[in-house]
C-alpha cells in the first residue's frame, strides 16, 4: 500500500528503509560526545549519526526543497524553491527520547512533511510519521487520508493496520517534567486524572505517545514553573505528533489550542507545553489551565 503523494511516498519509503539501519546502527553508539544540540541537549553519537543519514538521504529527494533537525541548528536548502508551491520540506527529530539508549529503553524517530518553508504551521503538514524502535520496530504514518500502522523489516514496510483512530475510552497517561515543577493549575488537573487512568512514562515521546494511540489517553509535557515553554519543539515534535493524533480521532493542544495552529515565532527549534490524547481529556485540560 503506498501513500498517493509520490513525494511523500518517497519520503516514507526512505524513512523505512533508514529506520532498519538506524536501529542496526544504534549499536556502538551509545557514548555521549561533547555537543549539545541547538536546543542546549547532550548529544550522544548515535543523534548525530541518525541525523547525518536521514539528512543524506531526505533531501536528495526530489520535491524535498528543505531539511531541518532538532540536532542541527540551521535548515538545509536542498535546491529547488522552498518558497514555491511545489517544494515540500521536512523536520526530523532523528533520535527522540536518545536518553533511552543508555538505559536501553525505547525510543523513536519523527519526521513531519510540511507543505510550506519552514518553520511553518502543523496545519501546513501534508504527512507526518514516527517510528517506534520497541521490542519490534513499527512506523505509524498519518496522511490526509488515512492513519497506519506498519511493522520495518529489513528495509521494507508491512502494513499490519489501517484507519487506526484512538480507542475511545481511554487507559493511560503520562505528563512529563518534575511535579514540584509543575503549575498549580496544571497539578489540579493531573490529580484528578491520576485517579482515573494508569500511569505510563518512559522518557521518550514516541512510546508514551504510542501507548496512547493504542490504548486511548493523554501525554503531555507542561509548560513548567521554571520553563513555561516547556521542553518539546514545536517543529520536531509537537505539531508531526499533534497532526497524526488528530488524524487519528484525537486532539493536541498546548494549553489553550491545537498545536496545528500555532504560528511559529522563534525558529525552527522553538518550544511548547505539548498535549495529545482523547479529546474529552484534552477539553477538559484546556477548560482547567483557561
Ligand atoms: P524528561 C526526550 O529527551 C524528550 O525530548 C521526549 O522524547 C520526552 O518525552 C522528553 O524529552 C522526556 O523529558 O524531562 O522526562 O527527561
Amino acid at each position: 500500500m503506498t501513500v498517493s503523494d509520490p513525494v511523500v511516498e518517497t519520503v516514507v519509503a526512505t524513512l523505512s528503509r533508514s529506520a532498519t539501519e538506524i536501529r542496526q546502527g544504534l549499536v556502538g553508539r551509545r557514548g555521549a560526545v561533547d555537543e549539545e544540540n541547538p536546543s542546549g541537549e547532550t548529544q550522544v553519537e548515535a543523534d548525530i549519526w541518525a541525523d547525518e543519514l536521514l539528512a543524506e538521504r531526505l533531501s536528495a529527494i526530489d520535491g524535498i526543497s528543505q531539511y531541518a533537525s532538532e540536532e542541527r541548528e540551521a535548515i538545509i536548502d536542498c535546491g529547488g524553491d522552498a518558497a514555491s508551491t511545489d517544494g515540500y520540506t521536512v523536520a526530523v527529530d532523528p533520535l527522540d527520547g536518545s536518553s533511552n539508549l543508555t538505559s536501553n529503553n525505547a525510543m523513536g524517530t519523527i519526521v513531519g512533511v510540511y507543505d510550506a518553508p519552514l518553520p511553518a504551521r502543523g496545519e501546513d503538514l501534508v504527512a507526518a510519521a514516527y517510528v517506534l524502535y520497541g521490542p519490534i520496530t513499527t512506523m505509524l504514518l498519518a496522511t490526509e487520508d488515512t492513519v497506519s500502522e506498519y511493522e520495518l523489516t529489513g528495509g521494507e514496510r508491512r502494513r499490519i493496520r489501517e484507519d487506526v483512530t484512538l480507542p475511545d475510552d481511554p487507559v493511560v497517561y503520562g505528563f512529563g517534567g518534575r511535579v514540584p515543577d509543575w503549575t498549580d493549575t496544571f497539578t489540579e488537573y493531573a490529580r484528578e486524572i491520576e485517579t482515573e487512568l494508569k500511569l505510563r512514562y518512559g522518557g521518550a515521546m514516541i512510546g508514551d505517545v504510542n501507548q496512547v494511540v493504542t490504548y486511548g489517553g493523554i501525554f503531555g509535557y507542561p509548560g513548567l514553573e521554571s520553563r513555561p515553554e516547556g521542553k518539546l519543539r514545536l517543529q520536531f515534535e509537537g505539531s508531526p505528533i499533534g497532526y497524526i493524533i488528530e488524524r487519528a480521532g484525537g486532539r493536541s493542544s498546548n494549553g489553550e489550542q491545537s498545536l496545528l495552529t500555532v504560528e511559529p515565532s522563534e525558529g525552527i527549534h522553538e518550544r511548547t507545553p505539548v498535549f495529545v490524547g482523547n479529546e474529552p481529556l484534552i477539553d477538559r485540560l484546556e477548560t482547567q489551565l483557561s
